[in-house]
């Protein structure tokens, strides 16, 4: 009803609703899956009626935007605040946070030390409101973003009067830098002072929010962690434990165990990942200039946990040393994972590997001291209402007129009913014709942004994410080049018989990973060799999307027929568009990793093509890479010395992409899991070229992906660490 009143609104104003949607900027909030997640969170926590809000930072300029110049990647800004009606600025809503000074210490008149911090810079953080509109439903749930600016307002007028032009604007640009730019790292921590600055102003400001809404209730403190539930998505901010303690202790003059019992019931921990170069560790140093009060807390929060651990385990003495929040490096570095823990009362994995995974390796210790009941799992969901609904019209559609309305889009589980249509020729048809459709629509969008014409009855095979090496696009493409190899070795008649492929990639590298950018060039130097290669013609065409973002996904995800999540194993915490794909009709082609493993749980292994080693021969293998022989598939090693040759161009650029495989260990396993990954693939063109048997496939998959529905995800939350109800909202009808 309101789309159709907004439609005919808008046309009465001479516009059509497709070139106002065109208008609008996808948010540039966030890296890659760790966002997403969060903003299918988000929707889903609207649409469940559950009061929660949101807190980040209003990055000025966001994740860059990606162009692909001579098939290498540059990064350009991205002005997506320039034109951005959701967000309601909050003048009214500040916070004065206050950065590096001092710290004194008084004793009151009860004889107990107070802290005092003093001096140094105060910045102010506005508000800026984003509303979340559950689906069918009259809730809206707020994202609050914070933005910097100088405490003094505009710029210090009286510095200006008095002719000091110059340092009068640069308070105000050193106060804006710090929501300014978005780190555009993804599962990367790099240590940085100004992010370390990020993370405090975004988590001062929130828990300000926080605890004046609470203060306005009237309760006692030790109600707070029953009227307030904080989940830390990831460690990012970590220092919201820290911040309330202090809040508690120095200003709300709480005791010590009072404030902590408070702070560890209130806050929970979700992990997503165990790559070690992902796991934030802060320098002492640094946190002593920035935050001085917070180390001293942090000391303190350690010392009390170490003496409990000393107490209860006095004979193992090198476990302090291992669950110890200060790392004994040289700088000293507070280890934010373990504060994480130490603060939390729950803490989660994200699939049910990763979540076993974190608890047999990285955080073993921690299960020891805790108990096991602390440790759980959550495995990540997708929301139905963007990534089927919005995203792939026609088949919600279809599924709609099959399961009896649009209680799917609610109640995902609902989606079982079409299996009982899996041999209904009609259905089939129709499924069949708008996959097809999707796929045209991707043709013509390769066409327009990569110049490539491509055959929408190809086999579209898709890997879409961040550029990464344990996410192996290098895998993919390496095994681009062997498919483009063996069809050079064919006659024209065995050609024939081949199934014609496109492969597609697209996702963003770190702008200062180096190895990653190699990928991308790798990949786009490959198409520009297959492409253009009359034997090969439509057998294979090889497509390097740039600029991947959630709006082209939305084009990309429902036209795919394959799609690769082919990480080394146990390096992929969940992984959410494996969800996104499956959802909309496409197989994949996926190690035993993350939720692929619940994925083929769900769907059944028939329905799947999984391949490669084992999370639990990882270690073994990589032992074997360093300290025994290290062969290389002999297929891969043809690959190699193809790229050597100078197939495709300059063949200093590709040599760090080979050598990490040949002469530095394979850390990444990819020679290992190269002939399973081929042969792999021959399967996949082989059920390809039975449309009808595929066809099944696809349909049986989709029935059965239910339990991926951030809602069921969201309520396990809820239930399980939040011990929160829906609130009771008449239902509205669907829109
Ligand atoms: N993840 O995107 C990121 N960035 C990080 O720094 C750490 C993790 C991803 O989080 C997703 C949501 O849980 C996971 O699905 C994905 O495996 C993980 O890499």
């Amino acid at each position: 009803m309101l789309i159709c009143n907004c439609l005919a609104g808008l046309a009465d104003l001479g516009f059509r609703i497709e070139d106002v949607i065109e208008q609008e900027h996808d948010a540039a909030l966030g890296n890659g899956g760790l966002g997403r997640l969060a903003a299918c969170f988000l929707d889903s926590l609207a649409s469940l009626n559950y009061p929660a809000w949101g807190y980040g930072l209003r990055y000025r300029y966001g994740i860059f935007k990606q162009e692909i110049i001579d098939g290498y990647q540059v990064e350009v800004p991205d002005y997506w605040l320039d034109f951005n009606p959701w967000e309601f600025p909050r003048h009214d809503v500040t916070v004065d946070i206050q950065f590096f000074g001092h710290v004194r210490k008084s004793t009151d008149e009860n004889g107990r030390t107070v802290a005092h911090w003093e001096g140094g810079e105060i910045v102010k953080a506005v508000a800026y409101d984003v509303p979340i509109p559950g689906y069918a439903t009259p809730s809206t749930n707020n994202l609050r973003l914070w933005s910097s600016t100088a405490a003094s307002g505009e710029f210090d007028f009286q510095k200006f009067n008095n002719g000091d032009y110059e340092s009068s604007v640069a308070d105000q640009q050193r106060a804006e830098t710090i929501s300014a730019v978005l780190y555009p790292n993804d599962n990367l921590e790099r240590g940085k002072e100004l992010r370390l600055k990020q993370q405090y102003f975004w988590v001062a400001a929130s828990l300000y929010d926080i605890v004046r809404r609470f203060k306005k209730s009237k309760r006692p403190w030790k109600e707070f962690p029953e009227q307030v539930a904080i989940q830390l998505n990831d460690t990012h901010p970590t220092l919201a434990v820290v911040e309330l303690q202090r809040i508690l202790l120095d200003l709300e003059g709480l005791e010590w165990d009072e404030a902590w019992n408070i702070v560890t019931n209130t806050f929970g921990y979700t992990n997503h990942t165990v790559l070690p170069e992902a796991l934030e560790k802060w320098s002492v140093p640094l946190i002593q200039h920035l935050l001085p009060r917070h180390l001293q807390i942090i000391y303190d929060i350690n010392l009390y946990f170490l003496q409990s651990v000393e107490r209860r385990f006095p004979e193992e003495r090198d476990l302090l040393g291992r669950v110890s929040i200060i790392e004994e490096s040289q700088p000293k570095m507070v280890r934010m994972a373990h504060l994480a823990i130490v603060g939390s009362h729950k803490v989660n994995g994200v699939a049910e590997l990763h979540s076993d995974l974190i608890k047999t390796t990285i955080f073993k210790d921690f299960v020891t001291i805790f108990g096991p009941d602390k440790f759980t799992n959550v495995t990540n969901g997708i929301t139905p209402r963007r990534w089927l609904h919005q995203a792939n019209p026609r088949l919600s559609e279809l599924i709609s007129s099959k399961t009896g309305g649009k209680d799917f889009l609610t109640d995902l589980n609902e989606l079982n009913k079409i299996e009982l249509y899996v041999k209904d020729k009609a259905f089939r048809k129709e499924w069949a014709d708008i996959k097809l459709a999707n796929k045209e629509r991707l043709a013509k969008h390769i066409k327009a942004s990569a110049g490539v014409t491509v055959d929408p009855t190809a086999l579209f095979d898709v890997q879409v994410k961040r550029i990464h090496e344990y996410k192996r696009q290098q895998l993919n493409i390496f095994g681009v080049i062997h498919r483009y190899l063996t069809l050079k070795a064919m006659s024209p008649e065995e050609r024939k018989k081949q199934q014609p492929r496109v492969s597609i990639f697209g996702g963003k590298a770190a702008p200062g990973y180096w190895m990653a950018k190699q990928i991308i060039h790798l990949i786009n130097s490959v198409g520009k060799v297959v492409n253009n290669d009359e034997d090969i013609g439509d057998l294979l065409k090889v497509v390097f999307l740039e600029d991947y973002n959630v709006s082209k996904a939305e084009i990309i995800i429902p036209a795919s027929d394959i799609s690769e999540h082919i990480s080394t194993a146990g390096t992929e915490a969940s992984g959410t568009s494996n969800m996104k794909f499956v959802l909309n009709g496409g197989l994949i082609i996926g190690t035993c990793d993350g939720a692929n493993i619940e994925i083929t749980r769900e769907i059944g292994e028939n329905n799947i093509f999984l391949f490669g080693n084992l999370a639990e021969d990882v270690e073994d293998l990589r032992h074997a890479h360093t300290y025994g022989t290290h062969e290389i598939d002999p297929d891969l090693n043809r690959v190699f010395q193809e790229i050597e040759k100078g197939t495709f161009g300059s063949t200093q650029d590709f040599a760090a992409l080979i050598s990490a495989v040949r002469d530095h260990g394979d850390y990444y396993l990819v020679s290992d899991d190269f002939h399973s990954y081929i042969e792999t693939q021959a399967l996949v063109d082989d059920a390809y070229r039975n449309q009808e048997e595929w066809i099944t496939k696809c349909i049986t998959s989709v029935a059965r992906m239910g339990f991926f529905s951030s809602d069921r995800c969201i309520n396990e939350y809820a239930e399980g660490i939040w011990n929160i109800e829906p609130l009771r909202v008449e239902k509205e009808e669907g829109a």
